[in-house]
């Protein structure tokens, strides 16, 4: 039978942190903090699968959002402002002057309440978080529910819900660094199929141009499974400008149901990660940080390249791209979306 059981993680500025463990039938277990919705850590048979910190003193500092729920726009808003309705809002702008992840103080610090609960197949956590009108100058109250359910069959199943008391906009994504040999090492090796014709070119501050490009003959193209750090640094202007991959991919054949996107494997160990989503896009993000920009475990420098993001989502700065799929959600409309990743 899987199990759910919780233990004080230390504080934050806005209370007690809690650490909840769920537990499979299998003995695997994933840990997940009620501040920020934050998946700490996922382990499989006894090795650790995502990066994170070992204490609550890394998520309270200068971090790259490891594991977290970002909200309630996962992304870039281009100059943190965006039209609907005919009303302009200017959101909080945390980077170069535009918005990432939902601004300064996104969801990824916020404090939710949970309900851990358990299935015959499932050991399940209901998060929730309301976000008052106007936080980080987005319109709206916007009341948000997030799953995980990890099944006995090593998936995580994550589902978000949202309905708001003004129209506004949402594009909720979990922010987990993949490193499936366990240990943090290199993830370059590790071989990665996307279900992706297409992606969206980003300028400098790493703004869609609005263009949706073929990935045929580019470093992009994951659609016969290749290793991630074979043209990581390719010669090539989009490649070079996030120094690798940080991009948005345009899944193929998206309709709003859940389908499989990509598969990760980890050739060393043989271990995969199968992802299925509803959304139209998914973040190929492969921790191109400059060395010294931010730490992981218990405070130590982060070395490059050493996870694999795939962030589920709404594209980037669709808020202002008539050409991309819209996040709006309107008073009396339920946001609803899965994103499933299931290791093999
Ligand atoms: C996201 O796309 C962004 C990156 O540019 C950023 O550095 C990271 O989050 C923290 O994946």
């Amino acid at each position: 039978m899987p199990t759910a059981t919780h233990a004080p993680w230390g504080t934050s500025p806005d209370g007690p942190v809690e650490r909840h463990t769920l537990t499979n039938e299998r003995g695997n277990s994933i840990h997940v903090l009620n501040y920020g919705a934050t998946i700490q850590s996922i382990r499989i048979d006894d090795q650790e699968m995502v990066l994170g910190y070992t204490s609550i003193d890394g998520y309270l500092s200068k971090y790259p959002y490891y594991g977290a729920l970002v909200g309630r726009y996962g992304n870039r808003i281009a100059g943190a402002r965006f039209t609907l309705d005919g009303t302009t809002y200017q959101l909080d702008a945390n980077e170069n002057g535009n918005q990432l992840h939902g601004g300064s103080v996104g969801f990824n610090r916020k404090l939710w309440t949970v309900e851990p609960s358990t299935t015959d197949d499932a050991a399940i956590l209901t998060l929730s978080y309301t976000s008052p009108d106007g936080e980080m100058g987005f319109p709206g109250t916007l009341a948000v529910t997030c799953t995980y359910r990890w099944t006995n069959d090593d998936a995580l199943h994550i589902h978000y819900t949202a309905t708001t008391n003004r129209d506004t906009i949402v594009n909720l994504t979990n922010h987990s660094y993949f490193s499936l040999g366990g240990g943090g090492g290199s993830v370059l090796d590790q071989v990665l199929y996307l279900d992706a014709d297409r992606y969206t070119p980003v300028n400098k501050q790493q703004i869609p141009t609005g263009e949706n490009e073929s990935v045929a003959g580019t470093p992009f193209d994951f659609r016969t499974p290749k290793a991630v750090g074979q043209d990581i640094e390719a010669d090539y202007p989009q490649i070079q400008l996030a120094r690798g991959y940080d991009h948005n991919f345009v899944l193929n054949g998206y309709d709003g149901s859940l389908r499989e996107f990509a598969l990760l494997t980890d050739p060393v160990s043989g271990r995969r990660l199968r992802c299925f989503t509803t959304e139209p896009g998914v973040q190929l993000f492969t921790t191109n940080f400059r060395p010294g920009e931010f730490t992981v475990n218990d405070g130590a420098p982060i070395e490059p390249h050493t996870g694999i993001c795939l962030e589920t989502q709404h594209f980037p700065d669709s808020p202002n791209q008539p050409n991309f799929a819209t996040p709006v959600l309107k008073v009396g409309d339920t946001y609803n979306t899965t994103t499933v990743y299931r290791f093999e």
